[in-house]
């Protein structure tokens, strides 16, 4: 386990719960622990009966299924295999001819605060006359659609219109660099990207457009035949002819309709890249019945949503976050969702307050790293603590992305939620597609810092490294012991990949989350420990050490070597530190921080803002092994500024230690 998990659990022992109030309770769907247990209980007496029911329950099938779960061929498990659906359907066209009809959608507020709402009819409408677009690019089933654009509705139009017509969507987070965009441009061999002129951020304009023109500039995309550019601003941009088309322009040129394409459950909806352990990032795929199956039935258990909530979900759709719990899981339901372009810091940080005023939410869902850093605001500007605003209309909050810190939980509940609100602390990730362990807002009580119990029908489990399970109170593996829906079919063009990434013979075909974990002694909540493996979590945000790593080494004229750790940070969660090897002597003073800046620039270009660097130390060597590894648990104990208690008598340069303790 890493250092930074060490110092997180010692943080960490909690003894306050809070109980549901009676009123929560006795108006939620799953009302208190006796039916959370009953549901458990269904789900291990029968548990292929226990999906089907609730797939059969909650979609439509064009094509209802016969078959459960498919095990023929593990790990690659298949579910609902032989029903046939169609994902934008369930979220669009079933709501039509019902009360949801002329029900508002999405709400939409811009970076400068101007609002738009759409209906699930002009939702739908809006859905079709794209799908329309893509069919006339001749973008057809199976052909991937990468979507580089800011949170608008368009952004969710365009995924929905992939849906729609069976075309595999590849989210780019708009924060990733030009380079980042062409690799997975290249890796999902798409044929067409969706994109917008600029993104609107805390003020400023920020290029799109640009960015993929350069991703597409740089060799290697020759499979994109199309370029399809929302207009978000009014300043213009380059456009290749017989390539880039405006999606407005287009889009007022096709009908309102557009069948749906049926697809098999196993179709794969969407491939989203995320970091991994090595220097690669793994493009997870989805199939269309599972993960909806999950979007959907966590948006009703975790979220307990009702007909007339207000929800609102701060994450990009660029995240699995977006897919799940904006673009899919509350459409599906038929929610009404807030979908916000802007930043929580702009024009101040009372922004998220006054929005959630202003729209009357009543489940908001953010990350710690969001929370922190607008307690911090709010602690030095007295006009942007949450007081100030009307937040009576909330009645659940959640959490995701990182182990919320139990300070930063008191405060949320206390100020954000009044007391009143229980708080999802959601524990989950790309891989397993929708919420995994998390509190049940009308019956789990609640623990500070702990993400509690799992969904049912979801079989969590610590582990060593042998797959045997651990006693509460001890840390171990995090794995789950039987696959469900929504979990990830495969990475994209590596099955081997996939198969060893997260089913490692040793750990009896369990699914490796890749987190660390412990159960509590008295109720056997689970704790996330943090990652077990070279990737960070850096303000929710998952980067690899490796990726970092040969961004780093790539600028070949300055860098011989370079190796990546994390450190704790109170806003991020954790910070990332580089430690480098130049190919020149160790520079000081002004010197150093201009070739700091140039390197962490750098690595904004080759990735993207979000992986820069915090700080950069450089010496004349790495810490390494006589075989030549280079010590990373030194490195963490180094960016820490602890002193080493490693033992070093395998290292090969003791010396370095000491010029790499220093910042520059
Ligand atoms: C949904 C999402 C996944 C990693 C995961 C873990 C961390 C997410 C958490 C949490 C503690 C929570 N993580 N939720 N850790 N408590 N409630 O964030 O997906 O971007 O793939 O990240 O995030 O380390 O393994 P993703």
């Amino acid at each position: 386990m890493s250092d930074t998990s060490t110092a997180i659990q010692s943080t960490l022992v909690e003894n306050r719960v809070f109980e549901p109030s009676a009123a929560t309770v006795q108006a939620a769907r799953i009302a208190g622990m006796d039916a959370y247990r009953a549901l458990c209980a269904e789900a291990e007496q029968d548990f292929e009966g226990f999906w089907a029911r609730r797939a059969r329950e909650l979609l439509h099938w064009h094509k209802p299924f016969t078959q459960v779960l498919d095990e023929s061929n593990k790990p690659f498990y298949r579910w609902f295999a032989d029903g046939e659906l169609n994902a934008s359907y369930n979220c669009l066209d079933r709501h039509i001819g019902t009360p949801r009809e002329h029900k508002t959608a999405i709400i939409f507020e811009a970076d400068d605060g101007t609002v738009t709402r759409v209906t699930y009819k002009e939702l739908l409408a809006k859905v079709c006359q794209f799908a329309n677009v893509l069919k006339a690019k001749g973008v057809k089933k199976g052909d991937r659609v990468v979507i580089y654009m800011p949170m608008t509705i368009e952004g969710v139009v365009a995924m929905q219109a992939c849906a729609r017509i069976g075309a595999t969507h590849s989210v780019v987070f708009g924060g990733f660099s030009a380079g980042a965009l062409k690799d997975r441009i290249q890796d999902a061999g798409a044929v067409a990207v969706v994109t917008a002129n600029y993104q609107m951020r805390g003020g400023k304009e920020l290029p799109l457009k640009a960015i993929v023109d350069e991703a597409l500039g740089m060799g290697g995309c020759e499979t994109v035949k199309s370029v399809i550019v929302f207009q978000r601003t009014p300043t213009a941009v380059h456009m290749e002819a017989g390539r880039d088309t405006f999606m407005h322009e287009e889009m007022a040129a096709q009908p309102t309709e557009c069948p749906v394409e049926v697809v098999g459950a196993e179709h794969p909806l969407f491939i989203l890249y995320t970091s991994g352990s090595t220097g690669k990032p793994k493009g997870v795929q989805h199939a269309t019945g599972g993960y909806l199956l999950w979007a959907q039935q966590t948006m009703l258990w975790t979220f307990d949503l009702k007909d007339d909530d207000v929800f609102w979900c701060t994450a990009d759709i660029g995240w699995i976050t977006g897919h799940s719990y904006v673009a899919y899981g509350p459409l599906a339901a038929g929610a009404t969702q807030i979908v916000f372009e802007g930043v929580p810091t702009y024009p101040n940080a009372g922004r998220f307050w006054q929005m959630i005023e202003k729209h009357k939410c009543t489940i908001f869902y953010t990350a710690p790293t969001a929370i922190r850093s607008l307690i911090k605001a709010a602690d030095t500007d007295e006009k942007v603590h949450p007081k100030n605003w009307n937040l009576s209309t909330l009645r659940i909050l959640g959490s995701v992305g990182e182990p919320i810190n139990p300070e930063a939980w008191m405060w949320y509940y206390k100020h954000i939620g009044g007391e009143r609100c229980p708080i999802v602390d959601t524990f989950w990730q790309t891989e397993t597609g929708g919420h995994m362990i998390t509190p049940l807002p009308g019956a789990t009580p609640l623990v500070p810092g702990s993400c509690t119990l799992p969904l049912p029908g979801i079989f969590t489990a610590i582990v060593d490294e042998q797959g045997n399970d651990m006693p509460n109170g001890q840390g171990g593996i995090l794995v789950v012991k039987k696959p469900w829906p929504s979990m990830i079919r495969t990475i994209w063009g590596d099955p081997e990949r996939f198969k060893k990434s997260y089913f490692p013979e040793e750990l009896k075909g369990y699914y490796l989350a890749g987190d660390g974990a412990v159960r509590s002694e008295d109720r056997g909540y689970f704790r996330i420990t943090g990652r077990i493996d070279d990737v960070l979590n850096v303000s929710g945000h998952r980067m690899g050490t490796m990726e970092i790593e040969s961004a780093l080494v790539g600028k070949t004229d300055l860098v011989a070597e370079a190796a990546v750790v994390g450190r704790p940070d109170d806003v991020t969660g954790e910070a990332i530190v580089a430690f480098v090897v130049l190919k020149r002597p160790i520079p000081t003073g002004d010197e150093a921080k201009a070739i700091a800046n140039e390197l962490r620039n750098w690595v904004a270009k080759e990735i993207g803002p979000i992986a820069k660097p915090k700080e950069i130390r450089f010496g004349e060597n790495l810490p390494k092994t006589r075989s030549g590894k280079i010590m990373r648990r030194l490195l963490r104990s180094l960016a820490k500024g602890e002193a080493v208690t490693q033992d070093t008598s395998t290292l090969e340069n003791p010396h370095i230690l000491e010029q790499l303790a220093k910042s520059n």
